[in-house]
């Protein structure tokens, strides 16, 4: 059966992998790791500042209407494939590549707890910090949110630290897992500008871990996908 393709954001080549994103943490994880694969893929900007994520047919590429979403058109057992959530799409684009995850067990179980690590906690820890400390400034009358967001921001930077001492990855080697938190730490620094706020500067392991990342052409070319034109 051949695959169904949104309307409004029609693929040019339907034989190759279409990635819905746009330039945010969550969104870099995907273009990050696309790049990382070496992977042909075709990204779609899905503008989230214009409500695009709402539009009907993106709803039906993640009924969540949050970017990213993902559609490869050679899926598992020969038929095409629609993603939705971060952490799911790496994980299906390090089996379909059998790169950048263990392969035992007990790897993959620890890589796992790392990534729903950055799902449930990095995410959407570091997002409302942001938020409170940027955008909705004005909209509170005390600082109970931006301090609660900002120990929980710290705390989390430091179970980073502890855990990268002694090793230069997440997991033993560079893998899905690094892809995933990078795109936050690095929003805490230029996004929302709280590099100093958060003493990012005297965590020594993180500031090595990103500096070895950062300088990868991967993230050079997989931090700009999706941006709004
Ligand atoms: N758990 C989801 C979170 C996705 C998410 O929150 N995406 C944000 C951008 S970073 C978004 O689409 N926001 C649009 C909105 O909230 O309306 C994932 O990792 O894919």
């Amino acid at each position: 059966m051949s695959p169904w393709f949104p309307a409004r954001w029609p693929a040019e080549d339907p034989d190759l992998i279409q990635l819905y994103t746009m330039n945010t943490p969550d969104g870099q994880q995907v273009s990050l790791c696309l790049e990382e694969m070496g992977l042909a893929y075709e990204p779609h900007t899905i503008n989230i500042l214009e409500n695009e994520q709402f539009d009907a047919d993106y709803l039906r590429l993640s009924p969540n209407g949050k970017i990213p979403a993902l559609l490869d058109p050679h899926g598992p057992e020969d038929e095409s494939v629609i993603l939705m959530e971060s952490s799911i799409i790496l994980q299906y684009l390090a089996d379909k590549t059998g790169a950048f995850f263990p392969r035992t067990y007990r790897g993959r179980l620890e890589g796992q707890q790392w990534l729903a690590l950055q799902a449930s906690q990095i995410g959407p820890m570091f997002g409302e910090f942001g938020h409170f400390l940027l955008f909705a400034r004005d909209k509170t009358s005390d600082s109970a949110a931006l301090d609660r967001y900002t120990r929980e921001a710290h705390r989390l930077l430091k179970v980073l630290e502890t855990r990268l001492a002694g090793r230069d990855f997440i997991l033993e080697h560079h893998s899905i897992v690094d892809m995933a938190i990078l795109p936050w730490v690095e929003a805490l620094v230029h996004v929302y500008k709280a590099g100093d706020a958060l003493e990012i500067n005297s965590l020594k392991q993180v500031q090595r871990w990103r500096a070895r990342l950062t300088e990868r052409p991967a993230w050079q070319r997989g931090k700009e996908v999706g941006r709004p034109s």
